[in-house]
């Protein structure tokens, strides 16, 4: 008989590859491996515009990261490979993955391309975790060629934490009773929900590491950021309840404008995403389903097309968010001397808005992502 003391925590894994998209182009091209792979913009020579989207772990010994403008990357290392991302593959490798993981627990929720949570209270306890994450680790590689870390903690945001604390090709366990001495001497922006852009507004009200989050009481942290401190307090105390739902990858809404002249006024591009937007959230709201990815399509004079995602931690259930996420996406945009003929948004990762039984991060949706 297995006896459920109150003591009890759950497991769960936090999977996500290794430097995807890189990696992708090192199955498709071996003689890459071991090489500084950069996947992005064209650099031109050091006069290429747009940024890094990632980049293999040689490369990152260079400085190279993703959201670096590729000049910058050019300049830091100009002998490394540089290729655009081949979504093809890189879409059929993610499928092939989240496929291999979902056989390992019964509970998989995909939140990304290339991450995904597996809720493994049922399957192993905190003593052999770890011989079950290897053997995950071991089946993706086989299978696929692809790394991937795994983070394991008993609740989804520590689990994620942990991934991150050991990459790459690792498995970091924050045990529950280990939570705070693992976090205290982490910066703020360890913790999911603050950023890299966020992360000074903690600075200024003096957190700078995690300790100093622990620090303070739950109440003092709303009093300091509202609703986001109410969730951090949660996150570091280890009462993130989350649920891991499975939601369709391929269940998706999107819409799409072709301007009747090609038109480079950014304030009436900035008006139509808008008003996408507003028409594809306004149908999903009548279908009771929130989302967590907003995509936005761009497409210049000449047929060249971008595609921009941010998935959010949380479901986005406000129009603000949703349209402030756009605009930040929009930003990499407003300087490029090409006329726009094409925008689109995508809303993707849908779930059922929650009804009556909310459990308690449910009631901290809003504004967080
Ligand atoms: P990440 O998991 O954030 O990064 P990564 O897998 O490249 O590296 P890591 O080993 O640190 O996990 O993102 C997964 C893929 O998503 C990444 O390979 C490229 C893509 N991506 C973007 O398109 N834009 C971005 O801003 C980032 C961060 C990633
Ligand atoms: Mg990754």
């Amino acid at each position: 008989m297995i006896s459920v003391s109150s003591t009890h925590h759950r497991i769960i894994f936090h999977v996500d590859l290794d430097c995807f998209f890189a990696a992708v182009e090192i199955v498709q091209h071996p003689e890459y491996r071991g090489k500084p792979v950069v996947v992005g913009a064209d650099p031109k020579q050091g006069y290429g515009r747009g940024v890094v989207t990632t980049a293999s772990y040689e490369a990152r010994k260079f400085g190279i990261h993703s959201g670096q403008p590729i000049s910058q990357a050019w300049k830091a290392c100009p002998h490394a490979i540089y290729v655009y991302p081949n979504f093809t593959a890189i879409e059929q490798a993610s499928h092939r993955v989240m496929d291999l993981l979902r056989k390992h627990s019964n509970a998989f929720q995909q939140t990304g391309i290339d991450e995904a949570y597996l809720e493994m209270t049922e399957f192993c306890d905190y003593s052999n975790a770890k011989t079950i994450a290897i053997k995950i680790q071991d089946d993706i590689q086989a299978q696929t060629d692809l790394s991937v870390s795994i983070g394991i903690g008993p609740t989804k945001s520590l689990a994620k934490i942990a991934t991150d604390l050991h990459k790459p090709h690792g498995i970091m366990i924050i045990f529950p009773d280990q939570i705070e001495s693992i976090l205290s001497e982490l910066d703020v922006n360890t913790i999911p929900g603050i950023g890299k852009k966020s992360k000074y507004v903690f600075y200024e009200k003096g957190y700078k590491k995690v300790k100093d989050l622990f620090r303070a009481s739950a109440s003092q942290l709303y009093k300091d950021f509202g609703n986001c401190g109410k969730w951090i307090w949660m996150v570091i105390h280890g009462l993130d309840d989350r649920d891991i739902i499975e939601w369709h990858d391929r269940k998706s809404i999107s819409e799409e404008r072709t301007f009747a002249e090609d038109i480079q006024d950014y304030a009436v591009i900035k008006g139509k995403i808008k008003d996408l937007y507003q028409s594809i959230h306004k149908e999903l709201k009548e279908k009771g389903q929130i989302y967590r990815t907003i995509s936005l399509k761009i497409r210049f004079q000449g047929f060249e097309t971008f595609l921009r995602s941010r998935t959010a931690e949380f479901p986005i259930d406000s129009v603000e968010t949703g349209i402030e996420i756009l605009n930040d996406l929009l930003q990499e945009f407003v300087q490029n001397p090409k006329k726009v003929r094409l925008v689109g948004v995508k809303l993707s990762q849908l779930e059922p808005r929650p009804k009556r039984k909310q459990n308690k991060m449910d009631r901290y949706y809003s504004g967080m992502y």
